[in-house]
């Protein structure tokens, strides 16, 4: 239960299919919802059609197949569940999470932020897709966050499926859900090698034994064991896992030089690719320049590259107006976020501060939540209506040493 004795996690889901939700009744959510942890409403989009044959569809405008579902009963929905707000979410509004194919893929890290929000919305669409009116109203009209997500990379027929996988995996990290919490960090994709082979009684079954190991009692040969056995898993299975940026190794932070110039041109569009969409414009200079802008900004700036098992993973730069000093270009590749990372090469540029220098600055989009979380735990402020800052941007500054 959260502080105020509420559920800790309030979800609405909204289908054509509300039996197909069913599901959330039963083993480990259902429990969590008897025990008044999780508090999950599924609603019947047809319950918000005002004609006798309940219509939810029609055909596309611009031609195409199939069917397009129609922005006004999802409109009703969602101002109803939005209507919904009880005493405990005072001024709450859902964070609207809608499956798309066309969706940012669903990950364990996804999960774990959604797993802090105090209320989520899903809603599961059907034939080829919602009018997208219905997200435009979501985000003006109503003020939400709307992330539309892909369970992943396979054809589904509608988003029920992909909402059930969502609501389990995302569930299970509400803090009391599962009982014991080591069962939730020892788990695969935690620390990036998948699980080692179970057994269980009996010692030997249909003729086949149990590896010897197991039952010798030597648990330092066990764990040698086991852990032979999640390498030798993830290497066949997901060999993507075991490259070398993704282990513990040693993140080692460089001055750049020209020969980092491409990679650093490649990780600056990935990353400010997905600033520009969460801040809904493309007019960002990391976007549109090109190699030889690269090459010249390591003369005018101090650029430093962080590189992990020889993959350039992050990157940062420095430069020197007047009595500031402004960072710029702090990055990590999308994939790595989430492990400091960030915060390593910020305090890096913060450490090659020369002596005499009263703030340092920097800049980052205004919707940049994530950004703007790890700049404020790292003392800086935002500057209101600080001059020369591109729309959508904040400008945050602290003082040296703090
Ligand atoms: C699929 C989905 C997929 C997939 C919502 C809605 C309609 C069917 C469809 C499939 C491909 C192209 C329409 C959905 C998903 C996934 C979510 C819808 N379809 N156009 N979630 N996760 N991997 N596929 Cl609405």
């Amino acid at each position: 239960m959260s502080e105020d004795g509420g559920p800790a996690l309030r979800i609405d889901v909204v289908s054509i299919f509300p039996d197909y939700l069913a599901a959330l009744d039963l083993s480990l959510i259902g429990k969590a919802r008897d025990d008044g942890l999780l508090d999950v409403r599924v609603h019947d989009l047809r319950d918000f059609t005002h004609d006798r044959h309940r219509t939810v569809d029609d055909t596309p405008y611009g031609g195409g197949a199939g069917m397009v579902m129609k922005a006004q009963p999802w409109a009703e929905a969602l101002d109803h569940v939005v209507a919904q707000r009880g005493s405990n979410l005072a001024d709450a509004r859902p964070h609207l999470v809608v499956p798309g194919p066309g969706g940012a893929p669903f990950t364990q890290a996804m999960a774990r932020q959604l797993a802090h929000e105090p209320w989520l919305a899903f809603a599961c669409g059907r034939y080829e897709g919602i009018d997208e009116r219905v997200y435009e109203h979501a985000r003006e009209t109503l003020g939400l966050e709307v992330s539309v997500v892909s369970l992943g990379d396979y054809v589904l027929n509608g988003g029920e499926v992909a909402v059930l996988a969502m609501v389990e995996a995302i569930g299970r990290l509400v803090p009391g859900v599962i009982g014991n919490a080591e069962s939730l960090v020892e788990e695969s994709h935690e620390d990036g090698l998948l699980e080692y082979p179970l057994y269980t009684k009996p010692r030997e079954w249909n003729g086949r034994q149990v590896p010897p190991i197991l039952l010798s009692g030597n648990h330092a040969a066990i764990a040698a064991w086991r852990h032979e056995q999640r390498l030798a898993r993830t290497a066949a299975r997901r060999p993507d896992l075991l490259h070398a940026s993704h282990g513990d190794g040693e993140v080692e932070i460089a001055a750049a030089t020209p020969s980092d110039v491409p990679e650093l041109n490649v990780l600056f569009k990935a990353c400010w690719v997905q600033e520009a969409l969460l801040n809904d414009t493309l007019d960002i200079p990391a976007l549109t320049e090109g190699l030889d802008d690269v090459r010249a900004s390591l003369d005018t700036t101090q650029t430093w590259v962080a590189r992990k098992g020889g993959r350039l993973v992050g990157a940062v730069r420095t430069s020197r107006l007047g009595d500031d000093w402004h960072i710029g270009r702090l990055c990590v590749v999308p994939d790595l976020r989430g492990r400091g990372l960030g915060r390593r090469l910020l305090e890096h540029a913060e450490a090659t501060a020369p002596d005499g220098i009263r703030t340092i600055s920097l800049d980052t989009g205004a919707l940049s939540t994530d950004n703007l979380r790890m700049y404020r735990k790292s003392g800086y402020r935002v500057v209101p209506d600080a001059p020369d800052v591109p729309a959508g941007a904040v400008h945050l500054t602290k003082r040296p040493g703090r």
